[in-house]
């Protein structure tokens, strides 16, 4: 497959001004017609005589251009589209082209999920619909008309505002939407289907009223309520925050089942995966109440930050993707707990993003070059991304940020624009200079901090050195010093916060800007030696050494005015405990008596608040525990967590129980910060509980799921029943799906729960359940809940020492990689970091990945995927 290079980015020859498109839609070959407006752009200066469209998958019927059926010579076709020889400065393009949408398993461009028609076109399926430049900077103004079977598909859904509609013969009818905004062809959806909705409206700052649906599936219709709180809530938000005020008369949300991402922002026509949509309390966790809430708000924000302005060409994708992401995650954090919307954030980004930068998948914020651009809509682009436009918010403060946010919907709105066009709006505003700071966009890798302290009393003067390096990533070698923030307190022996004054006189003495290899930063006017705070709230998406001691950490767990360092500095705590223990090193003993002791002290410790405390009292994960080992011992982190859990569950059992019972009694399910705290505390305290094995505890956890009080609760206590050997699992989890095999998404769940249990024989259940009626290989959800909770949430069993694991993983790959290339390519991702682990793992690994890079005729997504991984 073809490399391509952002370096080759060229304006195109013509663009297009308006699209005209009528679909008619059938079961069996669908037809469309498209009318296009083409003109020469006055942006290129090239010279071209033809003109390449997209197109893939067409059968074309026929041909026009300025009205008369195109003669044989005057064009060519092949499997990547249509070239038209010398087309005049000015023209009309007019074709038909049939598609099969009910064979497209792919769930790009126009395919069916369940009974209705839908669409996705991020990032090139448009292609998949009609002759086109699909491409982000061609932005044309949309007309569309469909027509279907009346009783089949009684809704008919596009893009923009409603025009008319009416009835045609055959029991057919149409309807006709018009968008008044110019976009690109990734944004275009239709949906036709038998759908109900609820309705609301919301009024815009500036007067006016908007029609909001939301379309489900008729089952469905009472699990909705939550995401049209969330869209009024973000529509409202963005008005206060941004002052960016909503643009059309309707907006309409659809959920489906069969999806590859997460949800879409076309325009008017948001289409999400059912998962980010559907909620009721019996069928929902509080994580999915928070996803939809995050999710709905995403793409509401994408409005103004992907589609009034979008990305020039796909290497820009962080533009909106890193941008958006940073704006619901500020939603999300004024919607509810700030501090432990952060722990959340960092430790995904740790788990996930930084793992990705230290594998051969690792790629800049922009990335320079891709063969599939599906490939790259990663933690990276996104979270990352979202990082990155974090600190220029943070080195710019909130009002010149604002200024800043302005001046860019100001500057180009209407446009097709780049990372570097929103970095200089940052400076415009700010008059300062970033140049440097670009490097976060141009570099993969997590850059490391190596920071010392020094006290000289006579002085009263604090100076702390820090070094930065950048690791080594593919293709890039020996990077130039970032434009780091890091914001730093120093805490006095009574664990206050000191005043700062920098030497330098800095009006931000918190703030450090570290921009050389090496820099020293001084403090006056300490009348003690201080414990430093540093890169307090995750300031940088940075790994940072500092040499504390354990006892520095457990004052730094108490003390810390800065919630996110307190929660860190336990992480840590628990990292150095863990990883002696799975050194088996003999300070192992004493460090876990210590440590439990700590995690007593914060349990008793009066007015903590739930939330936080049940930050802080998680253990890191799996992986994480993995990222810090030269070489993954995959068994003897999964044995030291569990020693840890055990010896805690144990020694502060009657503790832990009566903190249980405490948290325990609920009223009415309710989505706010204190009861998900509640529940997460009191779901933690089961889950230590449980590692005591103590008979008390499994019963806890049958009685639990037997209350049945809401989805959190009922798929915590399954997931530690279905972990252990205790006699009730097989009962509950029959009794589970009896209950709710006719919902999908609760399915997801019963299937997850069992790709990750630690038990021997769960890589055995995981493929017997692919027989399971409610298993389906070509729907997402399913292949994410069952293989992909197996691949990336069960390290212990996907990695285990036989290597079946991979050779599983490596069938389904193949399997689906017919089916849905971008599923495929995804799950394939699992075995990136395959030169972490043993030799004996590194072998098998590299064999099963070998054998995917070998096989013909796969696709672009999944050779890439594999190629990479084995460079
Ligand atoms: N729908 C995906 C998202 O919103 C891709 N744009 O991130
Ligand atoms: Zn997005």
């Amino acid at each position: 497959p073809r490399t391509i290079y952002l370096k080759d980015y060229q304006p195109v020859p013509w663009v297009i001004r308006t699209v005209d498109l009528d679909f008619r839609l059938h079961e069996k070959g669908t037809r469309v017609i498209s009318r296009l407006t083409l003109e020469r752009n006055p942006a290129f200066t090239g010279q071209a005589a033809e003109l390449r469209l997209d197109g893939e998958g067409l059968k074309p019927v026929w041909l026009r251009l300025d009205g008369s059926e195109l003669h044989g010579d005057a064009y060519g076709i092949d499997d990547q589209g249509l070239v038209l020889f010398n087309p005049p400065e000015q023209f009309v393009l007019e074709s038909e082209v049939e598609l099969a949408p009910e064979k497209n398993t792919t769930l790009q461009g126009l395919y069916r999920s369940g009974s209705m028609f839908c669409t996705q076109c991020e990032a090139e399926g448009f292609r998949h619909i009609t002759w086109y430049l699909d491409r982000p900077d061609v932005m044309a103004r949309f007309k569309v008309r469909l027509e279907a079977d009346r009783d089949k598909y009684p809704v008919l859904l596009s893009n923009g505002n409603p025009l008319e509609r009416g009835e045609l013969p055959d029991n057919r009818h149409y309807a006709e939407w018009e968008d008044p905004h110019p976009k690109p062809s990734y944004l275009f959806a239709l949906v036709a289907g038998k759908l109900k909705y609820i309705e609301d409206s919301f009024e815009t700052a500036s007067g006016r009223p908007v029609r909001l649906r939301i379309y489900v599936e008729p089952e469905n219709i009472d699990k909705c309520d939550h995401a049209m709180q969330s869209l009024i809530r973000s529509m409202r938000w963005d008005e206060e925050k941004y002052g960016r005020e909503y643009d059309l008369d309707v907006f309409n949300i659809v959920a489906v089942n069969d999806f590859n991402m997460g949800a879409m922002e076309n325009k008017g026509l948001n289409i999400f995966n059912s998962k980010y949509v559907l909620a009721r309390p019996d069928t929902a966790t509080d994580d999915d109440y928070l996803g939809i809430e995050a999710v709905i708000a995403h793409e509401y924000f994408h409005n103004w930050t992907g589609n009034r302005i979008t990305c020039r060409d796909w290497f820009q994708l962080s533009l909106k993707e890193g941008f958006t992401v940073y704006r619901d995650q500020e939603f999300s954090s004024d919607m509810g707990a700030r501090g432990i919307k952060r722990i959340d954030d960092v430790r995904m980004l740790r788990a996930h993003q930084f793992a990705e930068d230290d594998s051969p998948m690792a790629h800049p914020v922009r990335p320079a070059s891709y063969m599939e651009i599906n490939n790259f809509y990663t933690v990276t682009v996104y979270e990352k991304g979202a990082e990155v436009v974090r600190m220029q918010a943070n080195l710019l403060g909130p009002e010149l940020f604002r200024k800043a946010t302005d001046i860019y919907f100001d500057r180009f709105d209407g446009q097709a624009v780049t990372t570097d066009d929103f970095v200089r709006c940052m400076e415009d505003a700010s008059g300062r200079d970033l140049t440097q700071f670009r490097h976060w966009y141009d570099y993969a890798g997590t850059p490391e901090l190596t920071v010392q302290g020094e006290y000289h009393p006579d002085e009263q003067v604090y100076r702390l050195q820090v070094r930065q390096s950048v690791p080594d990533t593919p293709g890039q070698k020996n990077k130039p010093p970032f434009h780091i923030p890091l914001v730093v307190g120093l805490l006095d022996s009574h664990g206050r916060d000191m005043p700062l004054d920098r030497s330098d006189g800095s009006a931000r003495p918190e703030l450090l800007e570290v921009m050389e290899k090496e820099q020293t930063f001084e403090f006056r006017n300490l009348p003690e030696a201080p414990v430093p705070s540093l890169l307090r709230g995750f300031s940088a998406p940075v790994k940072l050494n500092y040499p504390y001691s354990d006892a520095e950490l457990v004052f730094l767990m108490a003390h810390d005015s800065d919630g996110f360092n307190r929660w860190d500095a336990g992480q840590e705590l628990a990292q150095r405990v863990l990883l002696k223990l799975v050194e088996q090193a003999p300070e192992g003993a004493d460090m876990l008596a210590e440590f439990t002791h700590a995690f007593h002290r914060a349990l008793d410790a009066a007015h903590s608040d739930p939330a936080l405390l049940s930050e802080v009292l998680s253990l890191p994960s799996e992986s994480l525990l993995g990222e810090r080992m030269e070489v993954v011992d995959v068994e003897g982190i999964h044995a030291a967590r569990e020693q840890v859990k055990a010896h805690i569950g144990k020694r502060l059992h009657d503790d832990l129980l009566s903190h249980y019972r405490d948290l325990g009694e609920e009223g009415e399910y309710q989505v706010t910060p204190e009861t998900i705290g509640r529940r997460r505390l009191k779901n933690l305290l089961l889950t230590y509980l449980t590692a005591s094995g103590s008979r008390e505890a499994v019963d806890l956890c049958v009685q639990q799921y037997q209350a049945g009080h809401n989805m959190t609760d009922v798929i915590h206590a399954l997931t530690l029943v279905a972990d252990g050997d205790h006699p009730a699992r097989q009962e509950l989890l029959d009794d589970f799906a009896a209950r709710w095999h006719a919902d999908p998404l609760v399915m997801d769940k019963w299937f997850s729960v069992q790709a990750r249990s630690s038990r021997k024989d769960t890589l055995e259940r995981v493929m017997a359940l692919q027989e399971h009626p409610a298993f389906s290989i070509t729907n997402p959800n399913k292949v994410r809940a069952l293989i992909g909770s197996f691949a990336m949430g069960n390290p212990f069993c996907f990695h285990s020492a036989d290597g079946k694991g991979y050779t599983f993983l490596v069938d389904k790959v193949l399997q689906l990689d017919g089916i849905n290339p971008q599923i495929a390519a995804r799950l394939l991702r699992s075995m990136a970091r395959w030169r972490h682990y043993d030799k004996a793992r590194r072998e098998l690994a590299r064999g099963q990945l070998e054998r995917v890079a070998g096989q013909n005729g796969i696709s672009r997504d999944v050779y890439e995927v594999a190629s990479k991984s084995l460079q």
